[in-house]
């Protein structure tokens, strides 16, 4: 019988998941993932019209991110379609209500871009987001990049992505990446109190905004050809000894070293 690692609860139409793995640090491991995704499903069972995605109060670290342990090491793209994270992400995008993220503590890698995928974004003063790829050489996907495109403008999406670097939730709220920024003793009941708004709407409007908006977010003309070069280039990364060499160092708790090769 496999742990719980997420929490899942329903109070008057207002669903809330909340990530309970903090010996892991909430990573989103295949086992946790499973559970989260289990969780909307029984949240869109019993009608939920909100749903509320958090960690623990007082969380330092919202999720660490994808499970690295879990990240192939065999020359497999470690980000295809049947990916736990790559699931996870489409299953906020067509989870037929509002997802809120309400962040505390840091987030990290694919835990950016779930975030970044939620509806709306209430965090904390302190919380942190960070997209890692670079951090550990790993060749993020077309979608996810599309993710966080539709998060933030591009110059912010390439300082994030180049440089590997946190931004707190100060800037982030300056930059328009999150929609609000509330001390950490509020951010619960204000998180509740706009969910409360949007579960009074009518929610087959809300629901079909949300998948009209996630169409048109998603309608980015690409050739085969340019789809073909970007997996080609990923490919170049995934098979790469600079990969092997993050994910080692990663595991092995010490800094990168990378030849670009
Ligand atoms: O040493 P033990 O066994 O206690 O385990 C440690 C960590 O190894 C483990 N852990 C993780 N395990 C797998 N995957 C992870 N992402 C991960 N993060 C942490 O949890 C135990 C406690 O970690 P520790 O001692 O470092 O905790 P801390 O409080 O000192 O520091 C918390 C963090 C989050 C600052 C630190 O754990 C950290 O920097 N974690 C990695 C954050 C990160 O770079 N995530 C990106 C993962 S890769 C990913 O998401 C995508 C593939 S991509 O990179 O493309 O975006």
């Amino acid at each position: 019988m496999t742990d719980a690692l997420v929490r899942i609860d329903i109070d008057d139409r207002i669903g809330c998941i909340t990530l309970d793995h903090p010996a892991r640090r909430n990573a989103l491991s295949e086992a946790l993932v499973h559970q989260l995704i289990a969780g909307l499903a029984d949240l869109k069972e019993r009608g939920a019209r909100v749903a509320i995605l958090r960690a623990a109060p007082g969380a330092k670290v919202w999720s660490a991110g994808h499970d690295v342990t879990e990240l192939p090491r065999d020359g497999r793209d470690p980000l295809g379609w049947d990916d736990p994270l790559r699931y996870l992400i489409r299953e906020i995008e067509n989870f037929p209500a509002p997802v809120i993220a309400q962040v505390e503590g840091g987030v990290w890698g694919g835990a950016c871009e779930t975030v970044m995928a939620c509806d709306l974004i209430v965090a904390a003063p302190g919380a942190t987001f960070a997209a890692t790829p670079a951090k550990l050489g790993v060749p993020y996907n077309v979608s996810g990049m599309l993710t966080f495109l539709n998060a933030a403008d591009i110059r912010i999406v390439k300082e994030m992505l180049f440089t590997a670097q946190p931004i707190p939730a100060e800037r982030a709220e300056r930059l328009g990446i999150i929609n609000y920024l509330v001390p950490a003793a509020e951010i619960e009941a204000y998180t509740r109190a706009i969910a409360a708004t949007i579960a009074a709407n009518a929610p087959l409007s809300i629901a079909v905004m949300k998948e009209q908006l996630r169409i048109l977010a998603g309608a980015h003309p690409m050739s085969p050809q340019g789809f073909e070069r970007v997996q080609g280039l990923r490919r170049l990364v995934y098979e790469s000894e600079d990969y092997l060499e993050g994910l080692r160092a990663f595991l092995g708790k010490r800094k990168p070293e990378f030849q670009g090769r």
